[in-house]
């Protein structure tokens, strides 16, 4: 009996999973109605234009989008009154998954209810290209409810940029019928979504009509923001509390084996927010933050002899232990790394064949000899391995993969190296950890459930609303939330990228003048100094620490505690 039990779990069916599919989210009071059913809603316009420095121009770009809106901000008004029927819509997942895109799925299902259609695309932009599309059924929203990651339609990395590429996304929407598309994603991919938007906006279908397009904002690295109108992104609550509790076990274990440092990576691209983040839940001896480290022009070697003296600090106090914490796109904020990497670059093209004719531990030297001055120096005190890594092939843009770059090992090496020359006497015992792919996928915390549901329904809302060229935004998180739509075109940028300018949402990275990195600095001395950790135990949907809010997000938001109330 036991073994036939356990043969039911297989699939996603241990007792965790079949108890969170029967959990309903909280959902924000607009969207009841007068018996207390789950109803779409309307929006007005709140008058506020919004701009990100480059608004002439956006409204140049995206005439059509911007016209129609006057990138005017929304918020929800109340129930909709007369919901339209017979709409047919398309969701995708774009870019790197994220705890709770599932909820954004059943929220916008919700949303259109029984009268409208739902179509998943499988595998992404490029699914949507091959015209890859399904109907999504009540009994697809039951299974899939509350459950982590993107595997319901999966997800990939294709930009839609070539003309050929916008010309067969409309043959498929004309294909499919489609009336709306909604695209779940990061930065680049609610950019796509503002270019779909523009480009479907009127012509497509027999009437003359077009598209709707809807974005909405996920991402784990929490680089999605938009200040008081979009505190996070989703999925960055889930991935940073898993993290949290692994260090938080991490930082448990030291002072019991009192032998170890450890050096943790985090992931998050190229914003230190959620290495922010798990700093503040856990409160470990170091923390880097690249923006503070690219801001204050510190030098590789000062941020290894800093790391060495707080190693000595707590050795000498008997504390030979601690946790460092770096985020996953520090190398490229180090400011003699990045002006190194981009010689390297050149140098790696102007030299390729010379370079491939010979092995990989014989590069080092022919570029050491092509290098002077500093960037010289430095690429000679870089361990051997790196050194290698660094020389390696380029991607499509002629740039290295640095997230590809252990520089959680980097750093180790270097600190062990320092050590040994300038205060042999203390021991060094380092082990390093890459925590990324273990956040992403996990069932979402209780904020990012109630987050994405909500989302889910304000996506829903808009398209039957009629908008196009949003994305959808959730704020005030402690004080019942408030239900937005963010004009698309007011989030855009010019930006020099892939050697020419080109309009972008621009990705949201910590300031040093946030109250989160503030409350950091203020305190770091003090938690490298002496052992003030905490752990933070499991994410939760029940229990005491379900409705924590990201500390970052508190602090940031002016919140008064940490608990947010939907
Ligand atoms: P998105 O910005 O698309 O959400 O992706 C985030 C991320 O998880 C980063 O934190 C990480 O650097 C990257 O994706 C890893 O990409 P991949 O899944 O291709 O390995």
């Amino acid at each position: 009996m036991l073994t036939s039990a356990l043969r039911e779990m297989e699939k996603g069916n241990s007792i965790f999973e079949r108890e969170i599919r029967k959990f309903q989210a909280p959902v924000c009071r607009i969207f009841l109605d007068d018996q207390g059913r789950i109803a779409p809603v309307v929006f007005t316009s709140t008058g506020q234009v919004l701009s990100a420095g480059n608004s002439a121009a956006a409204r140049q770009e995206f005439s059509r989008i911007a016209n129609a809106g006057g990138s005017r901000l929304l918020q929800a008004r109340g129930v909709n009154p007369a919901p339209p029927s017979g709409k047919k819509v398309a969701v995708l997942f774009s870019g790197g998954p994220a705890a709770g895109g599932h909820n954004v799925i059943a929220g916008l299902k919700t949303a259109l209810g029984k009268k409208n259609t739902l179509l998943g695309v499988r595998g992404g932009p490029a699914g949507l290209l091959a015209g890859s599309l399904f109907k999504i059924t009540d009994k697809d929203i039951k299974r899939i409810l509350n459950t982590g990651g993107f595997d319901f339609l999966g997800s990939d990395r294709t930009k839609i940029k070539t003309p050929e590429q916008f010309a067969q996304v409309k043959k498929v929407c004309v294909r499919y019928k489609l009336d709306a598309l909604v695209i779940i994603g990061g930065d680049d991919s609610n950019t796509n979504a503002a270019l779909l938007a523009e480009y479907l906006f009127a012509g497509v279908k027999k009437d003359g009509s077009g598209i709707q397009v809807i974005g909405v904002p996920k991402t784990i690295d929490g680089d999605l923001q938009a200040g008081r109108l979009l505190p996070i992104s989703f999925g960055f609550d889930t991935a940073t509390k898993i993290y949290a509790e692994l260090v938080g076990n991490i930082l448990q274990d030291t002072p019991s084996s009192r032998k170890y440092w450890h050096f943790i990576k985090l992931m998050g691209r190229a914003a230190s927010h959620v290495a922010l983040e798990v700093a503040l839940q856990t409160r470990p001896a170091v923390t880097l933050i690249s923006e503070e480290i690219a801001e204050k022009k510190i030098p590789l070697h000062k941020i290894v002899k800093s790391i060495a003296d707080t190693v000595v600090r707590r050795y000498r106090k008997g504390l030979r232990y601690g946790v460092v914490i770096i985020p996953e796109g520090l190398i490229e904020f180090i400011p003699d790394i990045t002006s190194l990497l981009k010689t390297l670059n050149e140098l790696t093209a102007k030299y390729a064949p010379e370079l491939n004719g010979l092995a990989l531990d014989k590069r080092p030297e022919f570029a050491a000899r092509k290098l002077s001055g500093s960037k010289a120096l430095l690429f000679r005190s870089l361990p051997g391995y790196i050194q290698e890594m660094l020389l390696l092939d380029r991607d499509s843009h002629g740039n290295l993969q640095v997230s590809q770059v252990p520089t959680e090992r980097l750093l180790i090496d270097m600190v062990a190296a320092h050590l040994k020359k300038n205060v042999p006497d203390v021991q060094f015992s380092p082990n390093s950890h890459f925590f990324g792919y273990e956040g992403r996928c996990g069932a979402p915390s209780l904020f990012d459930a109630a987050f994405t549901f909500n989302l889910g329904l304000t996506a829903g809302s808009l398209v039957l609303a009629n908008h196009t060229g949003y994305m959808a935004a959730f704020t005030d998180l402690q004080k019942g939330g408030r239900v937005l739509a963010i004009p698309l075109t007011g989030l855009l940028n010019i930006e020099r990228r892939h050697g020419r300018e080109e309009m972008v949402i621009a990705k949201a990275l910590v300031k040093t003048n946030s109250r989160a990195f503030k409350f950091l600095a203020s305190r770091r001395r003090d938690w490298a100094g002496s052992d003030l950790f905490t752990s933070p135990g499991p994410r939760q949907l029940w229990g005491p620490a379900a409705r924590q809010t990201p500390i970052s997000v508190a602090l940031n938001q002016g919140y008064a505690n940490l608990n947010f109330e939907l």
